[in-house]
């Protein structure tokens, strides 16, 4: 246990993560000095901060120059030029993630990813407890790993964004894994893609196993994401080298999963689609329960991660054909007169748009809602997905106007997601699909993911 004793503590941020901070040093008796940019966070009337002095609507200059520790939470740029200031002082900036590791004696497997993440930590978590292991999730799936310490597990599973991992130092897992690496909050990152790589890599450091995707380069260390003139088959096998002599020097061990490539990989056999693990095809994915090419590779990630944990095979294989995946997920919510209503209000950038447009079949037209706060992305890679007579776009919310430009021909706006699916429900026929997977955040009007996703439901339903 870290003995914080006589450390001037500031907690930034009275969110989630900065409740269970408040919470711990409590329990260590210290009392954390608390700040938040917000005039009036929602948190303020919390029974933890009752006997706490804080301050909000800016960041308090003074009191982060004064502070011996500065615990900053996810939402927090770490480029704010006070919080900057400070570091370069002398004052020591870490995150939740940073503080729980450093209390931490049990087992992690670590998931990050631009997208799967809460998927693939889902998935874990049925693996272990098929398994009848004592498991822990938490991290950005919404639980703060603070919260974990609490409790007595074999095994903890935590969900990291690059923000989380930002802040990471004492960061050690038994398996951990960047999923994919696709464009995702340029908002917070400046300097590009590669500073969002860098963030996300941080997983790999101490890491006992490290799985990487054979299907995205960027998910190895070592490579550069610039343009690059080999082929990706070439540059996986050059990065892979490197890691292997890597691997004899930090004695940490490399392993892939990928479609057609990696040891763990989806492989076709006699128009079977199979996870295969190294030469051994284990499961045939009729099986699965999650739908899409998107989810064969989580599962292939899950069992990677399962197997270098220790969870018995047989066991995650079962998880996996029982698992029936997670709310706002590509999520079909209502069939009616031979329309189907996809929910994947989770799809918060390109990537996972383009893998939700990937696993749809759609018998007539795709009637596709984007719209929300697009995180300063660039959208246009979108546009090739979105070729073809049989699909029609409805855009609505902050970006609404430069999604619409993706295909401006088929494409019309609306102020709200409401307004937009009264424009869809004059259209739908039998064989169509509507699908809301939106590429953008929901915080322009909505309070999260999973507000705009209820929303398309009832819709869905009462329209529909
Ligand atoms: N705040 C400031 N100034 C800022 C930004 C935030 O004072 O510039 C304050 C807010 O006013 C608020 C508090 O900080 O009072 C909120 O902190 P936060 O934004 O860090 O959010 P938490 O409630 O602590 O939730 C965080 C994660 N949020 C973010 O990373 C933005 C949650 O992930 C995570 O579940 C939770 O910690 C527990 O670990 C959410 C998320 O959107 C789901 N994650 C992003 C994503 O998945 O794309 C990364
Ligand atoms: P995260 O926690 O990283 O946001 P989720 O599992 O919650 O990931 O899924 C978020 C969105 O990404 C959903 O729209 C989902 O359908 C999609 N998705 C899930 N796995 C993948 C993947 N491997 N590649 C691309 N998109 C994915």
């Amino acid at each position: 246990m870290v003995d914080y004793s006589g450390k001037k503590v500031v907690i930034i941020g009275l969110g989630l993560t900065g409740i269970s901070c408040i919470d711990f040093f409590i329990s260590r008796g210290i009392t954390p000095y608390v700040m938040d940019t917000r005039t009036n966070p929602p948190q303020l009337n919390h029974k933890l901060i009752a006997n706490i002095t804080y301050h909000c609507g800016s960041l308090n200059r003074e009191k982060l120059l004064e502070a011996d520790l500065i615990i900053a939470s996810p939402g927090i740029a770490l480029f704010n030029p006070v919080l900057n200031e400070a570091r370069i002082a002398g004052v020591e900036v870490i995150g939740d993630i940073e503080l729980f590791c450093r209390e931490n004696q049990v087992p992690i497997i670590a998931i990050t990813g631009s997208n799967g993440k809460s998927t693939v930590t889902m998935l874990l978590n049925e693996m272990a407890q098929a398994a009848g292991w004592q498991v822990g999730i938490g991290g950005n799936i919404g639980i703060p790993a603070l919260t974990l310490l609490k409790q007595e597990y074999q095994l903890i599973v935590l969900e990291l964004s690059s923000f989380q991992l930002e802040t990471t130092y004492s960061l050690s897992a038994c398996a951990a894994t960047v999923l994919n690496i696709t464009e995702d909050h340029n908002d917070r990152y400046p300097l590009g893609i590669k500073q969002y790589q860098t963030a996300k890599l941080r997983i790999y450091k101490n890491a006992k196993t490290c799985v990487v995707n054979a299907n995205d380069t960027s998910t190895i260390p070592n490579f550069s994401m610039s343009k690059c003139t080999i082929t990706p088959q070439v540059m996986l096998r050059q990065a892979m080298s490197k890691q292997k002599k890597n691997k004899q020097r930090r004695n940490n061990c490399w392993i892939n999963f990928g479609i057609d490539v990696g040891y763990y990989n989806l492989n076709k056999k006699n128009k079977t689609l199979w996870l295969q693990a190294g030469k051994e095809r284990v499961l045939d994915t009729k099986k699965i329960k999650l739908n899409g090419y998107h989810n064969y590779t989580n599962a292939l990630a899950a069992l990677a991660l399962a197997d270098a944990a220790g969870i018995p095979r047989s066991c995650s294989l079962k998880a996996l054909t029982t698992y029936q995946g997670l709310s706002h997920r590509f999520q079909l919510v209502f069939e009616n007169r031979g329309i189907r209503w996809i929910n994947d209000s989770k799809a918060t950038n390109v990537g996972s748009t383009k893998a939700a447009i990937n696993s749809l079949q759609v018998s007539g037209t795709l009637h596709l809602l984007l719209g929300g706060d697009g995180k300063s992305a660039n959208f246009s890679s979108l546009t090739k997905f979105l070729q073809g007579d049989r699909i029609r776009i409805y855009c609505f919310g902050y970006d609404a106007q430069q999604l619409a430009q993706l295909r401006p021909k088929i494409s019309q706006c609306a102020n709200n997601l409401q307004q937009a699916m009264k424009l869809i429900i004059r259209k739908i026929v039998s064989g169509d699909v509507v699908l809301l997977s939106p590429a953008c955040a929901s915080l322009d009007q909505f309070h999260n993911f999973e507000q705009r996703g209820d929303e398309f439901s009832r819709l869905a339903k009462e329209l529909g």
